[in-house]
């Protein structure tokens, strides 16, 4: 790749991750550009390589919700492989940016880097996203839970609204609930496609995702996919969600 094509990608990308995160770049300092940058390209490297990051927890951690076959086969074959099509993808690029750098200038780029690039976000996020249950009913708290009241009417509603959308992607997919500068939505993207991407139907800073591919569910759950979102609702990380709500 030659050195305008990195640096004009490597602006682009500034530019998009600035806008999705509200940060202020451009308005003042130095300080939040180099911070801004070191979040999206690795300085100096000769190219970057990507790997499959430990579930948080062990494959059978889930149970009875998500099940450990379903588990080690979604993480230690599908995940892996997107980290693997990742890297030959990119592998005559000398790419320089980190994941989310090529999130956000992912239209500059070919179908194979897209599907596999989001892959790898998508799924390393939706493991921290999940957790053992702790026995009692699984409720976010705090300014979380203050926001998702505000903006869909109570916890309940949000839950809701979720789920429908869930069950509405066709084919295969994800939901979200991300911020669009302070604003929270629901929303969904075919694919592997996720709201970083700078050409994605919705576009902001993810808090919380769930694969609706029929990999992340088949198994147990066969063609029920509502029945699966059901039981999920059960794992869900509020801590993580909050860090990722505290972080905007
Ligand atoms: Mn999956």
């Amino acid at each position: 790749m030659s050195n305008n094509r990195r640096n004009f990608l490597k602006q682009t990308a500034l530019l998009s991750f600035g806008a999705i995160t509200s940060s202020v770049l451009g308005t003042e300092g130095s300080q939040q550009l180099i911070a801004l940058e070191s979040q999206l390209e690795v300085a100096n490297a000769s190219s970057v390589n990507f790997s499959l990051p430990a579930l948080p927890y062990s494959p059978d951690a889930l149970e009875p919700f998500i099940d450990k076959t379903t588990m080690e086969i979604h993480h230690g074959k599908h995940h892996n492989a997107y980290v693997d099509n990742l890297n030959k993808a990119l592998a005559t690029k000398n790419n320089q940016l980190k994941l989310e750098g090529l999130l956000v200038t992912i239209s500059s780029y070919e179908k194979t880097v897209r599907n596999n690039a989001g892959g790898h976000y998508n799924h390393s996020l939706f493991w921290e996203l999940m957790r053992p249950t702790t026995g009692s009913s699984n409720m976010p708290e705090g300014k979380i839970l203050e926001a998702l009241n505000n903006s869909f009417g109570s916890f309940e509603s949000f839950k809701t609204q979720f789920t429908e959308c869930a069950l509405k992607r066709f084919g295969s997919g994800w939901a979200w609930l991300y911020a669009e500068g302070r604003q929270l939505k629901i929303g969904s993207t075919p694919n592997q496609d996720n709201p970083l991407m700078n050409d994605a139907e919705i576009k902001g800073a993810p808090l919380l995702a769930l694969d609706v591919w029929e990999h992340a569910y088949y198994l147990k759950y066969q063609n029920k996919r509502a029945d699966y979102i059901t039981n999920w609702w059960n794992v869900v990380n509020w801590n993580k969600v909050t860090a990722l709500f505290s972080n905007l």
